[in-house]
């Protein structure tokens, strides 16, 4: 364990993925193969897939989305909405692949959903049109109430541009601490955050059972379910 002192002016950010919810059970992308009925996420999570097999699609984020209606934020993610509900979000940015919520569900004041919310359906004609919430399956043929455009899942899919790019860029040109946990560093641009970081002279660290190997100062190998709370009831000096 590193010994490592956030003093006041440390600003921190921190990017997670699927590994931050493996300990939920909410499967990851690419360990175990990481397939869908035999389809590479690549294959299904993109406009084209939506396109030409809508309902393929839908069931893909219907199957995930009724697993993640049943599962809690593990201790992973409780450490990190202590971490930002004592710090607050202006020290503390975090920014998630993730679209499960389970952060927000942990009591974190402020997340950035890069990659959108596997709970919501935006319309498919404009993101600028009301979303709706769903729990469960989505309806069929459900349709924008501005529009009448198919719904589709509010997610960002592979080819589309990530969500709140200016915010993430500025904070990682201000952060002095950043901090990638359970993500394999495939997915751009969310990979090249480290580089951002390191140029803005950040002290770099990653918390990956399975080192990513990216341009990191420490690579703690533990569990996110573990590594966290550890680190974070350190620098909250909770006993
Ligand atoms: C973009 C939402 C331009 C959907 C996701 C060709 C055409 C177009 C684009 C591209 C192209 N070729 C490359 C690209 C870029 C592309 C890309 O990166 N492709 C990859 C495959 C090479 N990126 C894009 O298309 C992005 N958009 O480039 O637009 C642009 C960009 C900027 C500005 C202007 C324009 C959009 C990418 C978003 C795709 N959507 N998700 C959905 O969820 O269905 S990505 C998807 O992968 C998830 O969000 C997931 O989070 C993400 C990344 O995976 P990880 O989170 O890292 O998960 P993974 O399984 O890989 O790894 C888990 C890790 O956890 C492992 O390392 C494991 O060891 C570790 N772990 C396991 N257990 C634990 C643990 N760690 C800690 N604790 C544990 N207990």
């Amino acid at each position: 364990m590193i010994e490592l002192r956030p003093e006041e002016s440390t600003r921190i950010v921190v990017l997670s993925g699927a590994g931050l919810s493996a300990a939920s059970g909410v499967p990851t992308f690419r360990d175990k193969g990481g397939l869908w009925e035999g389809h590479r996420v690549e294959e299904v999570a993109t406009p084209g897939a939506w396109l030409k097999d809508r309902s393929l699609v839908r069931r893909f984020y219907d199957e995930r989305r009724e697993r993640i209606a049943t599962v809690l934020p593990n201790p992973g993610h409780d450490a990190l909405a202590r971490l930002q509900t004592r710090w607050g979000p202006e020290r503390v940015t975090l920014v998630t692949q993730n679209v499960d919520g389970l952060l927000t569900k942990a009591g974190a004041p402020e997340v950035i959903e890069m990659h959108g919310s596997i709970m919501h359906l935006r319309c498919e004609g404009s993101e600028e049109h009301p979303h709706i919430q769903v729990a469960g399956a989505q309806p069929k043929n459900k349709r924008c109430s501005v529009c009448k455009s198919l719904m589709r899942p509010d997610v960002v899919w592979f080819g589309e541009v990530p969500r709140e790019a200016d915010r993430v860029h500025d904070a990682l040109a201000n952060c002095t601490l950043f901090l990638a946990v359970g993500t394999s560093g495939r997915v751009y641009p969310a990979a090249g955050f480290v580089q951002l970081a390191r140029s803005a002279g950040a002290l770099c660290i990653e918390v990956n059972p399975k080192p990513s190997r990216g341009p990191f100062d420490h690579a703690l190998s533990e569990p996110a379910e573990n590594m966290l709370p550890e680190l974070v009831g350190a620098w909250l000096n909770e006993d």
